[in-house]
């Protein structure tokens, strides 16, 4: 197809795209809301201080897929009255009292088309940075932060966003299958493009036996910071984070949380797509992002490589995504209230 054929093919399948609605109820996107909050139109935002927005794509995963099915899992792992609030009990603060949030459903995200996914994702989270909002993405596997943290620094503007990266792996491939995009390439893509430069990223948790020595070569020429959790065990938690969060504030306007649920022990999470043992423990990580939502200018977050398919007994790899997010939202609630 050529020319004017194919022009009109791509409009037609643009259209098709855009009239595509979440009430046409693909069975993988959500039909509740994170906690009961009210809805909102990505294509229509209004205002609002936090935008809770699902990324259902997982055809960057290598291995085992399913985390399309994550922020459907994570909206649905709570056993809560669907009210909107949920006040925290040690630091009796309700988010939702103190900020105003809305869930604006799914991006659509046709199957199979990463690029076409990454592209809508993409706007779509630059959108909701240039209507005033944080917005926290419910993924998808994690190629998908190549377009989470990349539209926020399209907003904000390449160079000023750190990026702190929670994950058992660096995802800094060079490539995935000879291709530029999948789940082990998003860092890499980040920083080739400048979006995010290597010496804004601190990335904790790192463990295994993977990526190869060259590719840590390059993290190390790039002056990407990382915390092996052997630092962790090592150090203690405290003080690598305490390192970490002066490490990205310094000189960064904005910061960008990525948190792979893989960062923590497979034994408590182990829905997910590259499981890892010897990681976090599910109160390490609660703990540990509530506190750098809390200390660092935050202008998004994501969570993401949820799968459920491969969730243990009870979904408690979809109930701890659940609470990080809640984790997130009252480190940013305290500090609102704070300034
Ligand atoms: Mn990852």
């Amino acid at each position: 197809m050529k020319g004017a054929w194919a022009s009109l093919f791509r409009g037609l399948a643009h259209s098709l795209l855009a009239s595509v609605s979440m009430d046409m109820g693909t069975r993988w996107w959500s039909s509740e809301s994170f906690v009961g909050l009210r809805r909102a139109d990505l294509n229509d935002l209004g205002s609002h201080d936090v935008v809770v927005v699902g990324a259902p794509m997982d055809w960057g995963a290598t291995t085992r897929a399913g985390a399309r099915f994550g922020p459907k899992a994570i909206r649905e792992a709570d056993y809560l009255e669907a009210d909107g609030h949920r006040p925290h009990l040690p630091t009796g603060i309700d988010p939702m009292e103190v900020m105003d949030v809305v869930d604006a459903g799914d991006i659509i995200t046709p199957p199979g088309y990463l690029e076409d996914g990454l592209n809508a994702i993409r706007s779509a989270i630059a959108g909701i940075a240039a209507s005033g909002a944080v917005p926290i993405v419910l993924g998808g596997d994690h190629a998908i932060t190549y377009a989470t943290a990349g539209g926020v620094a399209d907003h904000h503007g390449h160079g000023t966003v750190a990026l702190v990266h929670f994950d058992a792996h660096a995802d800094t491939a060079e490539d995935h299958f000879g291709r530029l995009h999948g789940h082990g390439t998003p860092m890499r893509r980040l920083i080739e493009e400048g979006s995010v430069p290597g010496p804004r990223f601190v990335q904790i948790g790192l463990r295994g036996y993977w990526p190869r020595p060259p590719v840590v070569e390059w993290m190390r020429q790039q002056k990407m910071r990382w915390y092996f959790m052997s630092d962790i065990v090592d150090r203690g938690l405290d003080v690598v984070v305490d390192e970490a969060v002066g490490y990205a504030a310094d000189g960064a306007d904005h910061v960008f949380v990525s948190v792979d649920i893989d960062v923590v022990d497979p034994s408590a999470a182990p829905g997910t797509g590259t499981p890892e043992p010897g990681g976090l423990t599910a109160r390490q990580l609660l703990d540990t992002v509530r506190r750098i939502c809390r200390d660092l200018p935050i202008a998004g977050c994501d969570l993401v490589e949820v799968s459920p398919p491969y969730d243990g007994p009870g979904e408690i790899t979809a109930h701890l995504a659940n609470r990080t997010v809640l984790e997130m939202l009252n480190g940013l609630a305290e500090s609102r209230l704070s300034r």
